[in-house]
């Protein structure tokens, strides 16, 4: 019988490395210098994450649960083998890999991540939202239209959570690499519009000002390395016209506390609920690191 990973919260394969105390989490930390720029601009970027043979095991594991007739299918929160409103286009889009997949299960406790998110929320303690998986084929991937994260998560309170995107292929400009726009984590809460539609669609909630500012940052990554962002923070990623696909992972956390403002479903596409006051902290939201 194949096994649903949410139940085991830690490590259950050697492929990452694994911290056992503060000591072993220092040497993934990031600077002060770092930890400002993500305060002053929203975001920090160029963070290795992943070795090579991290990269290749996921991208192995990637191309066997993308299979829609997987065992462990059912298993997912959302599968989206094309979510491009653009019919000339696809976007595949993912949650819940991780409950199918040791590596993508892994990913969550790797040092890498976890210290780094820890010093990003204020060296909470951090627990585990949700993953996801954005990938775009060569020749004809489509976009993800500007969006704040926060906004498809307010029923989670309060706003402390972070995302972490992580490249398994180089992401360029050519294959539609994320594009950030600095500074926007405060212009507050805008609407959430569909994710794979009209890429410029929330500019119009935007006033004059906020308008003349967006001057968008391609996040050009080399596989293996990360940009983190703030749950406010425009982002949104071009076409991908290229000879080469872009794929990438996605880890999205929260402060450990961080509550439930809903009684109904809190992750789309599964019957987990959270009762409205409660702590997000049953077995859907392990805890991957202790204050430090
Ligand atoms: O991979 C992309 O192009 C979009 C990623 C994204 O929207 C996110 O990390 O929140």
């Amino acid at each position: 019988m194949e096994k649903d990973l949410a139940n085991f919260h830690y490590p259950i394969s050697t492929l990452f490395p694994r911290a056992s105390c503060e000591a072993d989490y220092e040497p993934f930390a990031l600077s002060a210098e770092q930890v400002e720029h993500f305060e002053e601009f929203g975001y920090v970027t160029n963070v290795k994450i992943l070795e090579e043979e991290h990269v290749d095991a996921l991208n192995q594991d990637l191309a066997e649960i993308a299979d829609p007739n997987h065992p462990l299918h059912h298993l997912f929160y959302e599968f989206h083998s094309n979510q491009s409103t653009d019919p000339d286009t696809v976007l595949f889009h993912s949650l819940g890999h991780w409950r199918i997949s040791k590596s993508f299960h892994d990913a969550l406790w790797n040092p890498a991540f976890v210290k780094p998110a820890s010093q990003l929320l204020g060296d909470k303690a951090v627990r585990f939202w949700h993953d996801q998986l954005f990938c775009k084929p060569a020749g004809h991937g489509g976009v993800v239209a500007w969006h704040q994260d926060y906004s498809y998560w307010v029923r989670t309170v309060p706003m402390q959570h972070l995302t972490c995107w992580i490249g398994l292929d180089d992401a360029t400009q050519e294959n539609g690499c994320l594009n950030y726009v600095p500074g926007s984590h405060r212009w507050g809460l805008l609407e959430r519009l569909e994710l794979g539609g009209e890429m410029d669609a929330i500019f119009q909630q935007l006033n004059e000002e906020q308008q003349q500012q967006i001057k968008p940052v391609p996040m050009e990554l080399k596989k293996g390395h990360a940009c983190f962002h703030h749950p406010l923070m425009l982002h949104g990623s071009y076409e991908n016209k290229s000879d080469r696909s872009r794929r990438a992972m996605v880890l999205n956390v929260f402060a450990d506390g961080t509550m439930s403002d809903t009684d109904d479903v809190m992750l789309r596409g599964t019957d987990i609920r959270i009762p409205k006051g409660q702590a997000l902290n049953t077995k859907y939201f392990p805890l991957l690191k202790t204050a430090g």
